[in-house]
């Protein structure tokens, strides 16, 4: 039995007959995904879970989910969703080749479709080796760096095809914002990889590269391929995708020098074409939609004469209300997004509020003050509560704001957002390039004052991951978790304590944790992560408390910050600025005469 039958196969009994290559001699180009990148029930968090925990522990994920490989197929066989990068794969093939030569399908259904006339097998992937930010560290806390459950999946299915009785017949070819971890790791015979593809597929060096796979030349191993510089020539499903993701915008602007996704051009996408694809995707049978961006809120100030980071309210309100009212949504999940925002127009996020709310699947009763304990959640960067730190690597994260103020922005950003029922997760990244003590103590600080004052985030620290391309992608920092400082670590604790506040209102939560994380510490951590991480984890499990650690020096004790109110940040911008300012959210500069309609408003 070929690996291909067997993944096909995995749920059924080893008795079963093996099945038969495709009648019709397969589909001359079959895409596909990784399953765990390719679900779509369960919402965000499963996937993302995936990503993070080891292979290890994929029976918590079997325990909760006990149906998530359970997936819905066309009456031919293929993948019903797929994720958005696999559809617009698709799409930009469909403008070249005939229907009935392209296929999508899950990797449990290669077997239906790769045959004799197989010449191409594309794969779309995320983050097929986990070695990613977030995705590697928690793997490499819990012990195996490289084997993420996602990373397990998605070697399993390049193993199937890598073993397919048609491989001579056929290139691979590998796209998606995860490619890049196979060129770094080099891994194209291990994984059976033709040619890596970095870049989107509407590109007409894409198409080329299919034709000449399709003709049976050799491939390049790496294809770096442009990027379209025009709204217009960014492509929509009209199939359903995975979660209902349709794009909305591209690139960002803000220039963080870590980030992969700014390299791109800052582009937000025509609304027709996105409602085009929201209704295709319900048309297909998906009640979901998440519009993927970099950050929600450039949308509609893009190239306009109001610098991008003042969004645009009215158009946002109107793309929004517009999606969640479309008949068949039934729920609606923001992506990425930033915080400055929601200094700039805290009126802007309580009407975003009033609107997405009751979409929103999420529901977080013990922070919500919702009637039905709905939240929203979307994923907005933190990465560092140093100012130091952050004028090195993000210098334009807050604007309008100095970075200076980037503290009291998070702190009064968050406030707006916990006020409106919005509880982001917050990335934060550990061990940056020439990290020192003292920016560690700095972000601690941050965390402690936003405890204090009461705010809630999910903190998701991460070790600096120098990814493939950006400004930053030849620098090192804290490669393995043995090096954390013990202040790194207390960081990573403390943010992780924080996140299971909303979780411990019943007795025996707390219990279970101090058990479980020391428990866990004795048999396995302990070795792994090194002494430092000894102190900082009995403060996570509440064996000693945080007080008596602090007077015992073994951990910081932190210090109040010092923070600008919403006023002060506004008045801290500068005068040409302020005639962006929407008077309707108050604290104007008293020097400041706004232009007569907003005056009016003002008065109302
Ligand atoms: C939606 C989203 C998610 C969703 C859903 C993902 C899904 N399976 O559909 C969720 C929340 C689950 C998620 C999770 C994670 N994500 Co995510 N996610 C996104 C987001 C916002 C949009 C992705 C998307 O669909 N874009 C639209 C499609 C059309 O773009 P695309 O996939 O890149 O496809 C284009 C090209 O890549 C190319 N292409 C794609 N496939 C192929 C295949 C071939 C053969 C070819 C030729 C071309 C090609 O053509 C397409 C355009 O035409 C992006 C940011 C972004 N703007 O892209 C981050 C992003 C991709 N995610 C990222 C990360 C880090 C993660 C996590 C690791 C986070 C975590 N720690 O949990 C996990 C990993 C999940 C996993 N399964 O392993 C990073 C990737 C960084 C990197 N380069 O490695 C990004 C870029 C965010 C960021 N700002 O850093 N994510
Ligand atoms: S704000 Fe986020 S998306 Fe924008 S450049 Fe910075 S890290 Fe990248």
């Amino acid at each position: 039995m070929t690996l291909l039958n067997k993944l096909s196969n995995r749920k059924t009994s080893a008795s079963q007959p093996v099945p038969e290559p495709p009648a019709d001699g397969g589909r001359m180009i079959v895409l596909t995904a990784p399953l765990t990148e390719a679900i779509d029930h369960a919402g965000y968090f499963i996937q993302m879970a995936m990503a993070s925990l080891p292979i290890w522990m994929e029976g918590v994920i079997n325990r909760k989910y006990p149906k998530w490989r359970e997936v819905e197929h066309n009456a031919d066989g293929s993948a019903r969703y797929m994720p958005a990068g696999v559809r617009l794969v698709e799409k930009s093939l469909l403008r070249e080749y005939r229907s009935d030569d392209v296929v999508a399908c899950f990797p449990g259904d290669l077997h239906k479709f790769v045959g004799p006339r197989t010449r191409v097998v594309a794969v779309s992937t995320h983050n097929p080796l986990g070695v990613t930010f977030a995705a590697g560290v928690y793997t490499s806390i819990f012990g195996s760096s490289k084997m993420p459950i996602n990373s397990h999946y998605s070697r399993e299915l390049f193993a199937a095809i890598k073993a397919s009785p048609y491989r001579n017949n056929f290139k691979v070819i590998v796209g998606g914002s995860g490619g890049w971890q196979i060129v770094q790791t080099n891994t194209y015979e291990e994984l059976s990889v033709d040619c890596v593809v970095e870049g989107r597929s509407e590109s007409a060096d894409t198409l080329e590269l299919f034709r000449k796979a399709i003709q049976g030349e050799e491939l390049p191993r790496r294809v770096e391929v442009k990027h379209p510089m025009d709204r217009e020539a960014i492509l929509f499903p009209d199939t359903r995708t995975t979660f209902g993701v349709v794009e909305m915008t591209t690139g960002c602007g803000r220039r963080c020098k870590f980030c992969v996704p700014d390299l791109n051009p800052q582009i937000d996408l025509p609304k027709e074409k996105i409602m085009e694809a929201v209704r295709a995707n319900v048309r297909n049978g998906n009640k979901q939609i998440s519009l993927a961006t970099e950050d929600m809120f450039i949308w509609g100030q893009v190239h306009t004469d109001t610098p991008f980071y003042f969004p645009n309210r009215e158009a946002l309100v109107d793309l929004y209300s517009e999606i969640v009212n479309t008949p068949g949504v039934e729920q609606h999940v923001l992506s990425h997004c930033t915080i400055a925002p929601a200094v700039v127009d805290p009126s802007l996020i309580k009407q975003l509020s009033d609107l997405l709310l009751p979409k929103s699947p999420i529901h977080f009763p013990y922070l919500s003050s919702h009637p039905e304990k709905k939240a929203l959640a979307p994923l907005i960067g933190l990465e560092t509560g140093s100012v130091r730190m952050a004028k090195q690597i993000m210098s334009s994260k807050g604007v309008p704001f100095s970075i200076e103020d980037w503290p009291s922005v998070v702190l009064e950003g968050l406030r707006v957002l916990n006020e409106n029922n919005w509880f982001p997760a917050m990335t934060l990244i550990v061990g940056n390039p020439g990290e020192t003590d003292q920016d560690v103590m700095d972000t601690i600080d941050l965390v402690y004052e936003l405890e204090r004052r009461g705010l809630f985030a999910f903190l998701i620290p991460s070790i600096f991951t120098p990814l493939h391309d950006t400004r930053m992608e030849k620098e090192e920092g804290v490669t393995q978790t043995r090096q954390l400082t013990p202040l790194q670590w207390q960081l990573m604790m403390k943010c992780w304590k924080m996140n299971l506040r909303p979780g411990q209102y019943s007795w025996w939560g707390p219990m279970a944790w101090r058990v479980g994380s020391l428990g866990m510490w004795l048999y396995k951590l302990r070795g792994l992560n090194g002494p430092n991480f000894t102190w900082p984890l009995l403060m996570f499990s509440g064996a000693i408390s945080e007080k008596n650690l602090q007077r015992m020096g073994k951990i910081y004790p932190g210090k109040p910050l010092k923070v600008k109110s919403r006023k002060e940040l506004i008045a801290s911008l500068k005068p040409k600025d302020w005639q962006y300012l929407r008077a309707d959210n108050g604290d104007l500069p008293v020097e400041y005469i706004p232009p007569v309609a907003a005056r009016a408003t003002a008065t109302l």
